[in-house]
């Protein structure tokens, strides 16, 4: 097979890349080594800035999101049981779209077939080859069957495990990795939501954050310790120590019930640098990781998409290759900041073991400038909302 350009990796940055070449006629095809429900079971993120609604628009895939998804204008900050409303309205006119990453996911799939865009399922052992030469390749087995796509450019999108970053040699490539001592318990619950924002929460026993994906379905986290398990904590026992961890005003109206899903995920931020070499370019989670607390996962996949999506069109548009040339250099820079963001968000409201009371004080004091700063408060709806393309 042929095509201009194969991509790795069939989740939320494949996809979305795939199905916006293919309608500027650019030729893709995606490579995914799950299976679609697989990748459909992955419960992770919810919250969308607007640049990525407008690149599902871009998409064609945005129908459902345009009917199901809802749109916040501040979040809740709740500092030992006291809250402080932000209002992303008074410093920004973009809001935060709430819709589930496997619902985004899952149009993707849905647009791409309707196109008849092709998504290979099931692919094993994928290797890149010749990625300096000018005539790059990716070898695949499908159904124990050696495989060959003949291509310009490979778009690496495979996740922080996957196998593209690894192409790039070691004496190329730089990672900086901060991996942070404690992780997050979450649950999916067919409750309705505790408030119409989300509520990021301090208290003594640590980090809480109550969220939602639609007004009959919450998500709910508390943060733990690194070495937890789900089997250690029955739903009576989440439930028990998420009310501890927010205010009474939400607490005492929480309605509980039944977890439909339940996991743990290590929090880490991770840059790999650069992010291209010769025709291959990292996107999404392949490239960089943040820990959850900003939301900005998914969001920061999305913006290397438009970067890298812009970049291509570019090149076989107009002929101009500068774009992908600068690439890498372009999507660190915002990388970076996204980075920075999320660093903050989980450094402020976290609870680290062994910290030093010198630190608990500079963490209320951050803390209390984010409440009684406006100015404070700017930067972070900036941030939040997410920071331009
Ligand atoms: P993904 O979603 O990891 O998709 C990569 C895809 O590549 C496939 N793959 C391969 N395919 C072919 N050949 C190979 N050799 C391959 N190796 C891997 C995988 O099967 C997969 O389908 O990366 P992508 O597309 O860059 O998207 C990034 C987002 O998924 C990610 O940033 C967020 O989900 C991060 N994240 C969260 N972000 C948030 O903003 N809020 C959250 O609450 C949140 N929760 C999470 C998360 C990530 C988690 N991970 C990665 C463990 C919770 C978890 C558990
Ligand atoms: C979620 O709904 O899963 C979610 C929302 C906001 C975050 C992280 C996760 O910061």
């Amino acid at each position: 097979m042929r095509v201009q350009v194969a991509i790795i990796g069939g989740g939320p940055s494949g996809l979305l890349l795939g199905q916006l070449l293919h309608n500027a006629g650019i030729d893709a095809v995606v490579l995914e080594r799950r299976t679609r429900d697989y990748v459909l079971s992955r419960i992770r993120a919810g919250v969308l800035e607007s640049g990525l609604v407008d690149l599902m628009r871009e998409a064609g895939a945005d129908e459902r999101l345009k009917a199901e998804s809802l749109q916040h204008h501040g979040t809740v900050i709740a500092v030992n049981h006291q809250s402080v409303k932000i209002p992303f309205s008074r410093y920004t006119d973009k809001p935060v779209t709430v819709y589930g990453q496997t619902e985004l996911t899952a149009d993707l799939y849905n647009a791409r077939e309707k196109v008849g865009a092709k998504t290979i399922f099931n692919v094993a052992e994928v290797t890149l080859h010749d990625v300096k030469t000018g005539s790059p390749s990716v070898e695949y087995l499908l159904n124990g069957e050696k495989q060959y796509i003949a291509c310009d450019f490979i778009a690496g999108c495979d996740g922080f495990h996957g196998v593209s970053r690894q192409h790039i040699p070691q004496d190329v490539r730089t990672e900086y990795e901060k991996v942070y001592p404690f992780g997050w318990l979450g649950i999916l619950s067919e409750t309705k939501p505790v408030n119409d924002e989300l509520i990021y929460s301090r208290s003594d026993r640590g980090f809480a954050l109550c969220s939602m994906r639609n007004e009959n379905l919450s998500r709910y986290y508390v943060q733990c310790e690194i070495k937890d398990r789900t089997d250690n904590w029955s739903d009576i026992q989440f439930w028990e120590e998420l009310k501890k961890r927010i205010p009474d005003e939400f607490a005492d109206i929480l309605e509980t019930g039944p977890s439909i899903e339940k996991s743990i995920a290590p929090l880490r931020s991770f840059v790999c640098e650069p992010m291209q070499w010769g025709a291959l370019f990292l996107c999404g989670d392949a490239a960089h990781i943040v820990p959850p607390t900003g939301a900005k996962g998914l969001n920061t996949a999305a913006s290397d998409v438009y970067y890298l999506y812009k970049a291509l069109k570019q090149n076989y548009q107009n002929n101009d290759s500068q774009a992908l040339t600068d690439y890498s250099q372009t999507a660190l820079s915002r990388v970076w900041k996204v980075e920075r963001f999320s660093w903050w968000m989980t450094s402020m409201l976290h609870s680290f073991p062994g910290q030093s009371g010198f630190d608990s004080k500079i963490q209320e004091a951050e803390l209390r400038n984010l409440i009684d700063s406006e100015a404070a408060q700017e930067n972070m709806a900036i941030n939040y909302v997410g920071l331009p393309y």
